[in-house]
């Protein structure tokens, strides 16, 4: 495997629910390398161009309601195998089917609040990381 980058974000429900400091934790315990990290509001337009594969599906609306409706984390995170790394830790994208010990699996609380996004592959990060950080 390489050294890759890869964008990942808390999002409003974890920034809310006090869980920062836990999984900017777990990263580093994981050996992956914060680049970079900004607590700040996602744009309409940012959110529109992160979700663009998820446009006219029932629930887009309102992930993008959600997505903007408080302050995030954005992250770019590096290490060896950083992408599938970060989705390892991240656990299913339904709280209910993620393993325990997972970021979502201990909490997420609904398939809408499911705590953290991170890329799903190299293509996707340089993509996302140029939205949220270019
Ligand atoms: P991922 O976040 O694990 O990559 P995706 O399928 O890319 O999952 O979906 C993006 C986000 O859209 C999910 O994290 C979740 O917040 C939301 N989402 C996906 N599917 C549904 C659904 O069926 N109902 C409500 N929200 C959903
Ligand atoms: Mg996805």
């Amino acid at each position: 495997m390489a050294i890759e980058k890869t964008y990942t974000m808390i999002k409003p429900d974890g920034v809310r629910n006090g869980h920062i400091g836990e999984i900017v934790n777990r990263f580093e315990r994981a050996g992956l390398k914060i680049e970079e990290m900004r607590l700040e509001m996602v744009t309409p337009e940012q959110a529109k161009a992160n979700y663009a594969e998820h446009e006219g599906k029932p629930f887009y609306d309102g992930l993008i309601t959600y997505v903007t409706s408080g302050p995030v984390v954005k992250m770019v995170v590096s290490g060896e195998g950083a992408v599938a790394k970060v989705r390892t830790l991240m656990g299913a994208t339904n709280p209910a089917d993620a393993a325990p010990g997972t970021i979502r699996g201990d909490f997420g609380l609904t398939m809408d609040e499911n705590v953290i996004h991170g890329s799903d592959s190299t293509e996707s990060a340089a993509r996302e990381i140029g939205v949220f950080f270019g």
